[in-house]
């Protein structure tokens, strides 16, 4: 019988569509077609031999059966069998990239790290954004916290500020950090709702765990959906110890300010963002540096000693307060720079592991019960999710200085030392490496006593105090935000109790915020307020830092703005208007009817980057129509067209409007033109608009 079938044959779709890889098809063995990449290097086994045909198992005849001799065959299946690791449990889902640290301001007078003895210090550093909940396959936008991972590879071994971009935590005792898993998570019965709060286990938790309020109060407002990575804020969050080379110690807490400014997207935006680009935040910074557009944060510290921490409303390790930046002031002494993406997500992103234990010498740990649970829980689960202990030998996570250890075997192990010396103290003459007492690290030798209980602290019973203060300190909008979420996630608890229990909270931050939630939920009555532990410290200041908006960028830079075009649009203010945008440091996007592009009035072709019903206004910061009068008919007929504007007006965003573009928004139900749509005309327009969209929203359109 001669055999008809070739055994692998590119589909109709790859054969039309890859039109690249089509001009350098070959004919393979036994006359089927596949693609061969020219001038790659030779395809060899993981053990080095020659492959000679990468698309046919090993038979006894064309139709006969497959050989289990086939080495090359068996090889590649084991491996590919073998390709998943155990996702993190927490922070599942991430983006990781490179570049470096440098000392701005020296303070030798503060710490003995080495980085931080001179100014112009320069490190390599590995960073690793991340949502908290989701699995590895989640979308961006989850309400949740972002992991805000740093590698520091410094000269006396690596330093990671593993922090997050809120500055505090939903609890205070690492003993209770798998049960707020657990009940953020899917449910383990249903396995859903994926990589949201907004369901009866979260908030029955966090109904009975009021230590979880002034987290809540973060999560729930703007904080808890940033437009991008690139712009948002990193907290170390614990106290941390500074000890100088004298021994002297001050309590330090880190801070990431972004350069770029800080900025979030509305509720309705995230949850259509989802759907329309998933990767919205991976590929956002991705975009941003391929186009070298490097991100860039400021290292801030809040230094403070004994007497400050002893007279502070609230204990200082006590990881669900801050300290007021108007308290003590964040002094700025380093700069860290994303300028490079990875080579590949698993050998990096996936394979970093991070841990609060890796200090280097002149920095130390405090008491805070949270921190020290952190120390323990890092390097447990990383030994479980990299198969072993060696993966300090992965390059991502190998330090970049000299390091000597006699740390051998184990799986993987690719640095076993050489010679004959494994132990210490030994008299072989080259014995390998020896304690430094001088340098070395060494802990801060901070008195301790007490009696062995499980116990709290009694300040960190108070409750209620700075999630007052947080919310008293944001702006009208962003109350109202804060107010929505809680309506939102709520409304998604099926039980009854819970809802109330949670909204009993509230009159204990804010009468206002109760009254609003319990009017969104439909309540007839409040429910009586739940007693706090502590008295609630009335009169704290409030803080400008912790408000968004009242920390914007007022510039358009690093944002993007979405032109929407039609045929017969004029060419010239095109390019302006691009032209604009990238001279404020912005990025543009032409969407239209077809992928095809669309045909200026000057003739030009204009390629588009997204056809219409793949680039929503929710995915730009900014829009503008671009539209003739036959264009403006034609998108008025297409509902991803309506859509796009009604969404970009109801979303407070600046609108540019050209020629007849007016008439989209008419047809949208957009009739009521305002301040935030722009017409432009001509070149100093565009140039004025972007400068207008700077402010990023013109909030008044929804106050
Ligand atoms: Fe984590 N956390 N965490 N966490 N965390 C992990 O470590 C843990 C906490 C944070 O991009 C895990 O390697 C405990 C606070 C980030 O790889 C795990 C407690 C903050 C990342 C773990 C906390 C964080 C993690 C899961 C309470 C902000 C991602 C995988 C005591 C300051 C790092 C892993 C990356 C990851 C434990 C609380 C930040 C299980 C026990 C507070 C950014 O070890």
């Amino acid at each position: 019988m001669t055999d008809k079938t070739p055994s692998f044959r590119p589909s109709i779709e790859t054969q039309k569509t890859n039109q690249t890889a089509k001009r350098a098809e070959t004919v393979g063995q036994g006359g089927e077609t596949h693609q061969h990449a020219q001038g790659g290097p030779r395809m060899t086994t993981a053990q080095g031999v020659p492959v000679s045909d990468n698309q046919n198992t090993l038979k006894a005849g064309a139709r006969g059966p497959a050989l289990l001799e086939d080495f090359q065959f068996r090889e590649k299946m084991f491996h590919f069998d073998h390709e998943r690791i155990p996702e993190r449990v927490v922070h599942a889902r991430g983006y990781g990239a490179r570049g470096y640290f440098e000392t701005t301001d020296a303070i030798p007078e503060l710490t003995s790290a080495h980085l931080l003895q001179e100014k112009g210090r320069k490190v390599p550093a590995f960073v690793r954004f991340s949502t908290v909940a989701g699995n590895k396959g989640s979308m961006d936008l989850a309400r949740d916290a972002r992991g805000f991972a740093v590698k520091l590879y410094t000269e006396e071994g690596n330093w990671d500020i593993v922090g997050n971009n809120i500055p505090v935590f939903f609890i205070q005792d690492a003993m209770k950090f798998p049960d707020l898993v657990h009940s953020v998570k899917e449910a383990p019965d249903r396995a859903f709702p994926q990589a949201q709060s907004a369901h009866d286990n979260f908030w029955d938790f966090i109904s009975l765990m009021p230590e979880a309020m002034h987290m809540v109060m973060w999560t729930m407002s703007d904080r808890g959906i940033p437009r991008s990575f690139r712009f948002m804020e990193g907290f170390g969050v614990h106290t941390f110890r500074f000890v100088n080379a004298d021994g002297k110690s001050h309590f330090v807490k880190f801070h990431w300010k972004p350069k770029q400014g800080l900025q979030s997207v509305l509720w309705d935006e995230a949850v259509k963002i989802n759907g329309a680009d998933p990767d919205y935040h991976r590929r956002d910074l991705w975009n941003a540096i391929q186009a070298g557009d490097f991100p860039e944060w400021e290292l801030g510290v809040q230094v403070f000693d004994d007497e400050f921490a002893d007279k502070f409303d609230f204990d200082v390790l006590d990881a669900t307060k801050l300290i007021p930046e108007e308290d003590v002031p964040v002094r700025i002494i380093g700069r860290l720079v994303l300028d490079s993406v990875v080579d590949n997500f698993f050998a990096e992103t996936e394979q970093v592991a991070f841990c609060t234990q890796n200090i280097v010498p002149g920095i130390d740990f405090t008491n805070d019960p949270l921190l020290q649970g952190r120390n323990f829980s890092y390097l447990d689960t990383q030994i479980k999710r990299l198969g072993g202990p060696n993966f300090t030998h992965i390059p991502v996570n190998a330090p970049k200085c000299p390091y000597a250890h006699f740390q051998q075997d184990g799986h993987m192990a690719m640095h076993n030392p050489a010679g004959r010396a494994n132990y210490e103290p030994n008299s072989w003459k080259d014995g390998g490496p020896r304690a430094d007492q001088d340098a070395g690290f060494k802990s801060y030798p901070e008195e301790v006593e007490g009696e062995k209980r499980k116990v709290r602290a009694e300040l960190f019973a108070d409750h209620y105090s700075q999630a007052r203060q947080f919310y008293e300190s944001q702006t009208k909008v962003e109350q109202g935000h804060i107010a929505d979420a809680l309506i939102f996630e709520l409304s998604k608890c099926e039980v009854l109790e819970i809802r109330e229990r949670v909204v009993a909270h509230l009159p204990n931050i804010d009468a206002d915020l109760a009254q609003a939630v319990a009017d969104g939920l439909g309540f007839d009555t409040l429910p009586k307020a739940q007693t706090p532990r502590r008295k609630v410290v009335e009169g704290l200041k409030t803080s400008d830092a912790l408000s968004i908006l009242k920390n914007g960028p007022n510039s358009f830079q690093g944002r993007k703005l979405g032109i929407l075009l039609t045929d017969g649009i004029d060419g010239d203010l095109l390019s302006a208007l691009q032209e604009a945008v990238k001279d404020a440091g912005g990025m543009t996007e032409i969407i239209a009817p077809t992928i095809g592009g669309i045909k200026t009035s000057q003739g030009e072709r204009v390629p588009a980057d997204q056809k219409i019903d793949g680039g929503p206004s929710v995915l730009y910061d900014a829009v503008a129509v671009m539209a003739s009068a036959e264009g403006a008919k034609k998108l008025s007929a297409m509902h991803p067209a309506k859509g796009f504007a009604a969404d970009a007006f109801a979303h407070a965003k600046y609108i540019a409007l050209a020629g007849d573009a007016k008439d989209l928004f008419s047809a949208a139900g957009v009739d009521k033109l305002d301040d935030g749509v722009i017409e432009i005309s001509k070149s100093d327009d565009c140039a004025d608009f972007v400068k207008t969209c700077g402010a990023l929203r013109f909030w008044d359109r929804v106050q």
